[in-house]
Parts: structure tokens; sequence; C-alpha cells
């Protein structure tokens, strides 16, 4: 049997990097699907991603009224794919931070696990165009959040990831709170509580290519007190 992989890409004013990112996907993996989540992006990201599907039925969108949070945008994203029959569910970012030419190593890492994760932090991974202390932000937020949850995982915070669909299923989408950084830690948590199996490959992000970061010192801050609440209300 054939199985079938969705890649979601959550969007906020990304209209300078959708298309091009949508055709190097294709090119990597041509066999997979694309879900767009956009939340009616001011800059017609969505429209151009319309005018896309006219010629590519594996890509989907999903349009939301306006910015509801990253977090939210992935579990409907996730919801979509376990509807629709898919066995493996991406997460990428729209910016170029997340290289398409990795996708395939991903696929290759899942065959014998449940959630394969793009890792900045172990051998042969890396981070190119950030100031040292954007590393040290980085570095710390996973160490503080492995610390305190007690997780063998490098890279918490990171949004390359792969999930089996059983993965999916076995956590409870409805309970998942987190909405920015806190969301990727909050779902690889979950996963390691169900003793599912967690691998993390080498990959090399790259500061973002057009476009604005929507991530905010809000954001960072939630991150921060969320951990305690992951560690005291996930089982
Ligand atoms: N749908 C949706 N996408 C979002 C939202 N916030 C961020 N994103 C997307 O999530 C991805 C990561 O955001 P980014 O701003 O690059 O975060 P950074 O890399 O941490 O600076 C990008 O594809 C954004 O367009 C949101 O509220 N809704
Ligand atoms: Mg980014």
């Amino acid at each position: 049997m054939n199985s079938k992989s969705l890649v979601i890409i959550p969007t906020y004013n990304e209209v300078e990097n959708i298309e091009r990112l949508i055709g190097l996907i294709g090119s990597h993996l041509p066999d997979t699907s694309i879900l767009v989540v956009d939340d009616n992006s001011p800059d017609g990201t969505g429209a151009v991603v319309e005018r896309l599907m006219h010629s590519n039925s594996r890509l989907h969108l999903l349009k939301r009224s306006g910015k509801l949070g990253l977090g939210t945008a992935y579990i409907s994203g996730f919801r979509y794919a376990l509807e629709k029959d898919f066995d493996y569910i991406f997460e990428m970012d729209a910016d170029f931070s997340h290289n398409p030419e990795y996708l395939p190593r991903f696929l290759e890492a899942i065959e014998d696990a449940d959630l394969v994760i793009g890792s900045r932090y172990v051998d042969g991974g890396g981070v190119e165009n950030w100031s040292f202390l954007r590393k040290m932000i980085s570095m710390g937020g996973s160490f503080y959040a492995r610390t305190i949850l007690s997780v063998p995982i490098r890279d918490l915070t990171g949004g390359f990831k792969c999930f089996r669909r059983e993965t999916l299923e076995a956590i409870d989408l409805d309970s998942v709170y987190s909405e920015g950084y806190s969301f990727q830690i909050e779902m690889t948590y979950r996963a390691y509580k169900k003793n599912l199996r967690i691998r993390e490959i080498p990959i090399v992000f790259t500061e973002r290519a057009g476009g604005k970061s929507k991530m905010s010192r809000r954001i960072f801050l939630e991150a921060v007190v969320r951990v305690w609440q992951i560690l005291f209300s996930v089982r």
C-alpha cells in the first residue's frame, strides 16, 4: 500500500515565500500533499495558494478568519490530516528556515519512529545567520524545558517535524493549549509521555528568507510559564 504524507504549513503574511516553497516541496517529495493553514493574511497569501490550487490537486487550503495563533492553526491542520487518512504529517514553517531538501530524510527516519524532530542541537545540526544572542536564547529555551520536563530531547522548540498518524491519534488534541514556541514543546512532551519513539535528525536552520517574524516577546514569555503548566497537567 502507498502511504500518504501531508506537509502542513501555517501562514500569516508569507506572500514572498509561499509559491516558491510549494514548488520546492514538490520537487523533493513529488507524492506529498500540502495543506496551507492561512489566517486571512492581509498580504494575500491565501489568494496565491488558491490560484496555485487550480493547477495542483495535491495542494489544500484551510482558511481561518484572522490571526488565531500557531497552535490552533496546527491543531486544525492535524484534524484535517486525520479526517483525510494521511499516514505521515509534517509541520513546516513557510519562511525557508526549514529546508525542503530534508523532507525525504524525515520519511526514512519515521520508518522506526513515531515522531521525527528536525534538530538544530544534535551532531550535524545547526543554525545559520543567527546572532550569538539569538542562539543563546533558543538553546537556553530548549535547555530550560528539557531540564524541567526531564526529557532527553535536544531541540524542543523547533517546528520542523513529522508525526505518524497514530501519534496524533494518541495525543488528545482537544487538550493541547499552547500557542507559540510552547506548542512545539507541548506536542513533543505529550508524545514522550505516551512512550512513543521520538527521533531527532540533524537540520541546519536558516533565518527566514523574506517577510517578518511573527514571534514576539509575549510568545517567548508564554513558553517560559507554560513549561510548568505542561509539567503539572500532561499525564
Ligand atoms: N496560520 C498562522 N500561522 C502563523 C501564525 N503565527 C506564525 N505563523 C506561521 O508560523 C511559521 C513560523 O513563524 P515565524 O514568524 O517564522 O516564527 P519564527 O521563525 O520563530 O520567527 C511561519 O510560517 C508563520 O507564517 C498565526 O497566528 N497563524
Ligand atoms: Mg521563522
